[in-house]
């Protein structure tokens, strides 16, 4: 699989699938959360409703509607509490079990924000490098993980870490 980072709002992105970094509930919120449900429409929250909400470290898809992606999947990031509460394991789980759901919607182009590092308060550096291990070893049939930064800080962490292996 391909990684790559660019900067801009991944509500724009052209691919098959986006993944949300939400909340337990599903059902909306803030942060890129917001900006995904404002930009899919409210059908995007009725079918969120049905789902039964979502663990930490879990993965669950929804269409697009009125996004470019045909996908969303919606995952739940651990809440940073100081990285002894099995943190930095809980956001690999959503990078692996993000691609998992990916592998079964059948698609190659997924586009990744950096899941908890807004308003869940992971470090930025320490979760830029959990998403691009956990992305480089985890087997898919996915073709190109886009990792989506809204700063120029996290576009440079991540490109950082892609120009070593
Ligand atoms: N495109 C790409 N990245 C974005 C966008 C966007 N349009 N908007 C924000 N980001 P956050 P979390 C970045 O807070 O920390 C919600 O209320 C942002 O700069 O959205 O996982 C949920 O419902 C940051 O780098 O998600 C949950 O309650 C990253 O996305 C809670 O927030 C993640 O920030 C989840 O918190």
């Amino acid at each position: 699989m391909e990684i790559e980072a660019v900067m801009g709002d991944i509500t724009q992105e052209q691919v098959d699938a986006i993944v949300n970094a939400a909340n337990s509930s599903l059902l909306g919120g803030g942060g890129v959360d917001g900006a995904i449900h404002r930009a899919a429409g409210p059908e995007l929250l009725a079918a969120c409703r049905p789902l039964g909400g979502c663990s930490a470290g879990q993965a669950k898809p929804t269409p697009g509607f009125r996004l470019p992606a045909r996908w969303v999947i919606h995952t739940v990031g651990p809440v940073w509490h100081g990285g002894g509460g099995g943190e930095a394991h809980l956001l690999a789980s959503c990078y692996r079990r993000s691609l998992e759901v990916a592998d079964e919607l059948g698609v190659q182009r997924v586009a990744f924000p950096a899941i908890s590092t807004g308003i869940y308060g992971y470090p930025k550096e320490a979760a830029a490098r959990v998403a691009v291990s956990t992305l480089r070893e985890t087997p898919t049939r996915v073709k190109l993980a886009r990792l989506v930064a809204f700063s120029p800080d996290q576009l440079s962490l991540y490109q950082d870490l892609l120009t070593v292996r």
